[in-house]
Protein backbone atom coordinates (compact mmCIF):
# COMPACT_ATOMS: atom_id res chain seq x y z
CA UNK A 1 0.00 0.00 0.00
CA UNK A 2 1.15 3.32 -0.60
CA UNK A 3 2.08 6.14 2.13
CA UNK A 4 -0.76 8.18 0.44
CA UNK A 5 -3.27 5.50 0.68
CA UNK A 6 -2.47 4.41 4.48
CA UNK A 7 -2.57 8.01 5.83
CA UNK A 8 -6.31 7.68 4.80
CA UNK A 9 -6.35 5.76 7.89
CA UNK A 10 -3.23 6.03 9.86
CA UNK A 11 -1.88 8.46 12.19
CA UNK A 12 1.69 8.01 12.95
CA UNK A 13 2.68 10.25 16.14
CA UNK A 14 5.67 12.66 15.02
CA UNK A 15 8.47 11.81 16.53
CA UNK A 16 7.79 7.63 15.35
CA UNK A 17 7.86 9.05 12.05
CA UNK A 18 10.78 10.87 12.28
CA UNK A 19 12.55 7.60 13.69
CA UNK A 20 11.66 5.90 10.87
CA UNK A 21 12.54 8.16 9.15
CA UNK A 22 15.95 8.44 10.09
CA UNK A 23 16.17 4.93 10.90
CA UNK A 24 16.59 5.02 13.93
CA UNK A 25 15.18 2.61 16.80
CA UNK A 26 11.27 2.05 17.21
CA UNK A 27 9.37 -0.03 19.39
CA UNK A 28 5.79 -1.25 18.93
CA UNK A 29 3.56 -1.70 21.99
CA UNK A 30 0.00 -3.20 22.38
CA UNK A 31 -2.75 -1.83 23.70
CA UNK A 32 -5.13 -4.82 24.79
CA UNK A 33 -3.10 -4.86 27.53
CA UNK A 34 -4.17 -1.67 28.64
CA UNK A 35 -7.50 -1.79 28.02
CA UNK A 36 -8.36 -5.31 29.03
CA UNK A 37 -5.18 -7.10 30.09
CA UNK A 38 -5.27 -4.87 33.59
CA UNK A 39 -7.22 -3.01 35.93
CA UNK A 40 -7.14 0.82 36.22
CA UNK A 41 -4.44 2.57 37.58
CA UNK A 42 -2.30 -0.01 37.19
CA UNK A 43 -2.75 -0.30 33.56
CA UNK A 44 -2.06 3.37 32.39
CA UNK A 45 0.97 2.80 35.29
CA UNK A 46 2.16 0.20 33.13
CA UNK A 47 1.96 1.99 29.92
CA UNK A 48 3.52 4.78 30.56
CA UNK A 49 6.64 3.25 32.34
CA UNK A 50 6.92 1.00 29.39
CA UNK A 51 7.21 4.15 27.24
CA UNK A 52 9.45 5.83 30.10
CA UNK A 53 12.39 2.13 29.59
CA UNK A 54 11.97 3.05 25.95
CA UNK A 55 12.54 6.20 25.81
CA UNK A 56 15.24 6.31 28.81
CA UNK A 57 17.40 3.72 26.57
CA UNK A 58 16.70 6.01 23.37
CA UNK A 59 14.32 3.94 21.73
CA UNK A 60 10.80 5.69 20.32
CA UNK A 61 7.63 4.13 21.52
CA UNK A 62 4.83 3.38 19.30
CA UNK A 63 1.96 2.02 21.16
CA UNK A 64 -0.40 1.05 18.85
CA UNK A 65 -4.20 1.74 18.87
CA UNK A 66 -7.28 2.48 16.96
CA UNK A 67 -9.24 5.63 18.18
CA UNK A 68 -12.47 6.87 16.39
CA UNK A 69 -11.33 4.84 13.55
CA UNK A 70 -7.80 6.17 12.85
CA UNK A 71 -5.19 3.43 13.31
CA UNK A 72 -2.55 5.37 15.83
CA UNK A 73 0.74 4.56 15.95
CA UNK A 74 2.48 6.47 19.38
CA UNK A 75 -0.12 7.56 21.70
CA UNK A 76 -0.34 10.91 23.49
CA UNK A 77 -0.53 10.72 27.33
CA UNK A 78 -4.57 11.43 26.80
CA UNK A 79 -5.20 8.90 24.31
CA UNK A 80 -3.02 6.71 26.63
CA UNK A 81 -5.40 7.47 29.23
CA UNK A 82 -8.90 6.98 27.12
CA UNK A 83 -7.53 3.34 26.56
CA UNK A 84 -7.01 2.88 29.93
CA UNK A 85 -10.95 3.95 31.42
CA UNK A 86 -12.83 3.79 28.23
CA UNK A 87 -15.79 0.99 28.39
CA UNK A 88 -16.03 1.52 24.66
CA UNK A 89 -13.12 -0.23 23.27
CA UNK A 90 -12.81 -3.27 21.52
CA UNK A 91 -10.81 -6.03 22.18
CA UNK A 92 -9.29 -6.55 18.07
CA UNK A 93 -7.68 -9.13 16.72
CA UNK A 94 -7.81 -9.10 12.51
CA UNK A 95 -11.14 -9.84 12.07
CA UNK A 96 -12.18 -7.08 13.51
CA UNK A 97 -9.68 -4.54 12.13
CA UNK A 98 -11.09 -3.63 9.12
CA UNK A 99 -14.65 -3.12 10.96
CA UNK A 100 -13.26 -1.10 13.87
CA UNK A 101 -11.85 1.29 11.04
CA UNK A 102 -14.52 1.84 8.55
CA UNK A 103 -17.29 2.23 11.36
CA UNK A 104 -14.93 5.12 13.40
CA UNK A 105 -14.73 3.06 16.35
CA UNK A 106 -12.03 2.25 19.22
CA UNK A 107 -10.28 -1.08 19.23
CA UNK A 108 -7.60 -2.68 21.54
CA UNK A 109 -4.87 -3.89 19.32
CA UNK A 110 -3.89 -7.58 20.77
CA UNK A 111 -0.57 -9.19 19.60
CA UNK A 112 -2.07 -9.60 16.41
CA UNK A 113 -3.18 -6.28 15.03
CA UNK A 114 -0.01 -5.13 17.29
CA UNK A 115 2.17 -6.80 14.33
CA UNK A 116 -0.61 -5.69 11.30
CA UNK A 117 0.26 -1.94 12.82
CA UNK A 118 3.68 -2.40 12.91
CA UNK A 119 3.69 -3.88 9.33
CA UNK A 120 1.95 -1.27 8.10
CA UNK A 121 3.80 1.12 9.65
CA UNK A 122 7.46 -0.56 8.94
CA UNK A 123 8.21 -1.03 13.23
CA UNK A 124 10.24 -4.56 12.72
CA UNK A 125 9.96 -5.17 16.67
CA UNK A 126 6.83 -5.51 19.76
CA UNK A 127 7.31 -5.80 23.00
CA UNK A 128 3.79 -7.86 25.09
CA UNK A 129 3.60 -9.57 27.88
CA UNK A 130 2.35 -12.91 26.51
CA UNK A 131 1.62 -14.38 23.16
CA UNK A 132 -1.65 -16.07 22.42
CA UNK A 133 -1.82 -19.58 21.01
CA UNK A 134 -3.05 -22.67 21.14
CA UNK A 135 -5.92 -22.82 24.04
CA UNK A 136 -6.34 -26.17 25.95
CA UNK A 137 -8.69 -28.62 23.91
CA UNK A 138 -8.05 -26.65 20.99
CA UNK A 139 -8.50 -30.29 19.03
CA UNK A 140 -12.03 -29.57 19.64
CA UNK A 141 -13.13 -25.84 19.75
CA UNK A 142 -10.16 -24.78 17.33
CA UNK A 143 -9.45 -21.92 19.66
CA UNK A 144 -6.15 -21.12 17.79
CA UNK A 145 -5.14 -16.84 18.71
CA UNK A 146 -4.98 -15.32 15.77
CA UNK A 147 -1.36 -14.01 17.23
CA UNK A 148 -0.16 -17.28 15.38
CA UNK A 149 -0.67 -16.60 12.18
CA UNK A 150 -0.04 -12.81 12.06
CA UNK A 151 3.84 -14.14 13.73
CA UNK A 152 3.58 -16.56 10.71
CA UNK A 153 3.21 -13.73 8.05
CA UNK A 154 5.00 -10.67 9.15
CA UNK A 155 8.66 -9.53 9.55
CA UNK A 156 8.59 -8.95 13.60
CA UNK A 157 10.13 -10.07 16.29
CA UNK A 158 8.51 -10.08 19.21
CA UNK A 159 9.38 -9.80 23.05
CA UNK A 160 7.57 -11.70 25.52
CA UNK A 161 7.28 -14.08 28.71
CA UNK A 162 6.26 -17.13 26.52
CA UNK A 163 2.83 -17.82 26.96
CA UNK A 164 0.58 -18.58 30.09
CA UNK A 165 -0.24 -21.94 30.22
CA UNK A 166 -3.67 -20.93 30.00
CA UNK A 167 -3.05 -21.94 26.79
CA UNK A 168 -1.56 -25.32 25.42
CA UNK A 169 2.25 -24.08 25.76
CA UNK A 170 3.29 -27.56 23.61
CA UNK A 171 0.95 -27.36 20.77
CA UNK A 172 1.46 -23.69 20.40
CA UNK A 173 4.99 -24.66 19.92
CA UNK A 174 4.12 -26.93 17.10
CA UNK A 175 1.92 -24.65 15.52
CA UNK A 176 4.94 -21.94 15.53
CA UNK A 177 6.88 -24.85 14.01
CA UNK A 178 4.78 -25.61 11.23
CA UNK A 179 4.36 -21.98 10.59
CA UNK A 180 8.41 -21.01 10.21
CA UNK A 181 8.36 -19.21 13.03
CA UNK A 182 11.77 -19.25 15.10
CA UNK A 183 11.13 -19.46 19.29
CA UNK A 184 14.51 -18.23 20.62
CA UNK A 185 14.95 -18.55 24.50
CA UNK A 186 16.48 -15.09 25.93
CA UNK A 187 19.35 -16.69 28.67
CA UNK A 188 17.26 -19.77 28.61
CA UNK A 189 16.73 -23.01 27.20
CA UNK A 190 13.00 -23.75 28.25
CA UNK A 191 9.72 -21.98 26.92
CA UNK A 192 8.82 -19.53 29.69
CA UNK A 193 5.22 -20.07 30.78
CA UNK A 194 4.38 -15.81 31.62
CA UNK A 195 4.22 -15.72 35.30
CA UNK A 196 7.06 -18.68 35.87
CA UNK A 197 10.52 -19.40 34.48
CA UNK A 198 9.43 -22.83 33.08
CA UNK A 199 7.24 -25.05 31.33
CA UNK A 200 8.83 -27.90 30.42
CA UNK A 201 9.25 -27.19 26.73
CA UNK A 202 12.35 -27.74 25.47
CA UNK A 203 13.38 -24.59 22.97
CA UNK A 204 16.32 -25.70 20.16
CA UNK A 205 17.81 -22.07 20.82
CA UNK A 206 19.11 -19.97 23.64
CA UNK A 207 20.21 -16.49 23.20
CA UNK A 208 22.36 -14.37 25.76
CA UNK A 209 23.10 -11.14 23.41
CA UNK A 210 20.39 -9.31 22.44
CA UNK A 211 22.45 -8.46 18.89
CA UNK A 212 22.92 -11.92 18.15
CA UNK A 213 19.35 -12.07 17.99
CA UNK A 214 19.13 -8.67 15.54
CA UNK A 215 21.87 -10.91 13.37
CA UNK A 216 19.17 -13.66 13.18
CA UNK A 217 16.52 -11.12 12.23
CA UNK A 218 18.80 -9.52 9.78
CA UNK A 219 19.88 -13.18 8.45
CA UNK A 220 16.03 -14.55 8.01
CA UNK A 221 14.62 -11.34 6.30
CA UNK A 222 17.06 -11.19 3.65
CA UNK A 223 17.06 -14.63 3.22
CA UNK A 224 13.27 -14.37 2.05
CA UNK A 225 12.43 -16.17 4.96
CA UNK A 226 9.16 -13.70 5.92
CA UNK A 227 7.39 -14.43 9.01
CA UNK A 228 7.85 -13.19 12.89
CA UNK A 229 10.42 -14.70 14.99
CA UNK A 230 9.23 -15.00 18.84
CA UNK A 231 12.06 -13.74 21.55
CA UNK A 232 10.90 -15.90 24.77
CA UNK A 233 12.45 -14.03 28.09
CA UNK A 234 11.41 -15.62 31.11
CA UNK A 235 10.26 -13.47 34.00
CA UNK A 236 12.94 -12.12 36.76
CA UNK A 237 13.39 -15.04 39.20
CA UNK A 238 12.71 -12.36 42.00
CA UNK A 239 8.75 -11.78 40.58
CA UNK A 240 8.26 -14.99 39.07
CA UNK A 241 5.33 -16.76 40.68
CA UNK A 242 4.71 -20.12 42.91
CA UNK A 243 4.60 -22.48 40.11
CA UNK A 244 1.95 -24.60 42.37
CA UNK A 245 -0.12 -21.48 43.70
CA UNK A 246 -0.81 -20.05 39.58
CA UNK A 247 -1.19 -23.78 38.14
CA UNK A 248 -4.02 -24.16 40.68
CA UNK A 249 -5.23 -20.40 39.90
CA UNK A 250 -5.07 -21.45 36.13
CA UNK A 251 -7.14 -24.85 36.63
CA UNK A 252 -9.75 -22.91 38.76
CA UNK A 253 -10.08 -20.43 36.01
CA UNK A 254 -10.23 -22.76 33.25
CA UNK A 255 -12.68 -24.80 34.92
CA UNK A 256 -14.94 -21.41 35.80
CA UNK A 257 -14.62 -20.62 31.79
CA UNK A 258 -16.30 -23.85 31.12
CA UNK A 259 -18.86 -23.85 33.96
CA UNK A 260 -20.10 -20.42 32.43
CA UNK A 261 -19.94 -21.23 28.80
CA UNK A 262 -17.35 -18.84 28.12
CA UNK A 263 -15.74 -19.22 24.69
CA UNK A 264 -13.95 -17.29 21.72
CA UNK A 265 -12.73 -13.89 22.17
CA UNK A 266 -14.24 -13.79 25.75
CA UNK A 267 -12.21 -16.33 26.59
CA UNK A 268 -8.63 -14.88 27.30
CA UNK A 269 -9.51 -11.74 29.26
CA UNK A 270 -11.97 -14.07 31.47
CA UNK A 271 -8.85 -16.22 32.07
CA UNK A 272 -6.91 -13.66 32.78
CA UNK A 273 -9.64 -12.04 35.01
CA UNK A 274 -10.10 -14.96 37.09
CA UNK A 275 -6.72 -15.98 37.50
CA UNK A 276 -6.17 -12.60 39.03
CA UNK A 277 -9.20 -12.54 41.43
CA UNK A 278 -7.79 -16.80 42.66
CA UNK A 279 -4.04 -15.07 43.19
CA UNK A 280 -5.73 -12.09 45.28
CA UNK A 281 -4.05 -10.11 42.89
CA UNK A 282 -0.03 -11.36 43.25
CA UNK A 283 -0.34 -12.00 39.50
CA UNK A 284 -0.83 -8.45 38.40
CA UNK A 285 2.63 -7.17 40.20
CA UNK A 286 4.25 -10.16 38.49
CA UNK A 287 2.61 -9.48 35.07
CA UNK A 288 3.81 -5.71 35.46
CA UNK A 289 7.14 -6.25 36.74
CA UNK A 290 8.07 -8.77 33.57
CA UNK A 291 6.31 -6.97 31.30
CA UNK A 292 9.05 -4.01 32.15
CA UNK A 293 11.82 -6.88 31.59
CA UNK A 294 10.42 -7.61 28.49
CA UNK A 295 10.44 -3.81 27.27
CA UNK A 296 14.14 -3.56 28.36
CA UNK A 297 15.29 -6.45 26.69
CA UNK A 298 13.32 -4.91 23.66
CA UNK A 299 15.15 -1.61 23.63
CA UNK A 300 18.53 -3.41 23.42
CA UNK A 301 17.39 -5.47 20.56
CA UNK A 302 15.90 -2.26 18.65
CA UNK A 303 19.12 -0.65 19.08
CA UNK A 304 21.51 -3.58 18.09
CA UNK A 305 19.21 -3.97 14.85
CA UNK A 306 19.02 -0.15 14.33
CA UNK A 307 22.90 -0.59 13.61
CA UNK A 308 22.42 -3.33 11.25
N1 LIG B 1 -2.00 -13.00 27.32
C1 LIG B 1 -1.76 -12.30 28.44
N2 LIG B 1 -2.22 -11.04 28.57
C2 LIG B 1 -2.93 -10.43 27.56
C3 LIG B 1 -3.17 -11.18 26.36
C4 LIG B 1 -2.68 -12.45 26.29
O1 LIG B 1 -1.13 -12.83 29.35
O2 LIG B 1 -3.35 -9.28 27.72
C5 LIG B 1 -3.89 -10.52 25.22
C6 LIG B 1 -2.89 -10.11 24.13
O3 LIG B 1 -3.31 -8.88 23.57
C7 LIG B 1 -3.01 -11.22 23.11
C8 LIG B 1 -4.48 -11.54 23.22
O4 LIG B 1 -2.64 -10.84 21.82
O5 LIG B 1 -4.77 -11.47 24.61
C9 LIG B 1 -4.84 -12.90 22.67
O6 LIG B 1 -6.23 -13.04 22.66
P1 LIG B 1 -6.90 -14.31 21.94
O7 LIG B 1 -6.47 -15.50 22.76
O8 LIG B 1 -8.36 -14.04 22.01
O9 LIG B 1 -6.37 -14.34 20.55
MN1 LIG C 1 -9.35 -17.32 20.36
Amino acid sequence: MTLSNLEQYMDIAQEVQEALDAKKPVVALESTIISHGMPYPKNVEMAKHCEAILREAGVVPATTAIINGRIKVGLTEDEIEFMATSKDIIKSSTRDYAHIVANGLNGATTVATSIVTARLAGIPILVTGGIGGVHRGAETTMDISRDLQELATSDIAVVCAGCKSILDIGLTLEYLETFGVPVVGYETEEMPAFFTRRSGHKLDYRYDDPAKIADLMKAKWNLGLHGGIVVANPIPEKDAMDEVVIEKAIEEALHDAEKEGISGKESTPFLLQRVLEVTGGSSLESNIALVYNNTKLGAALAKAYAER
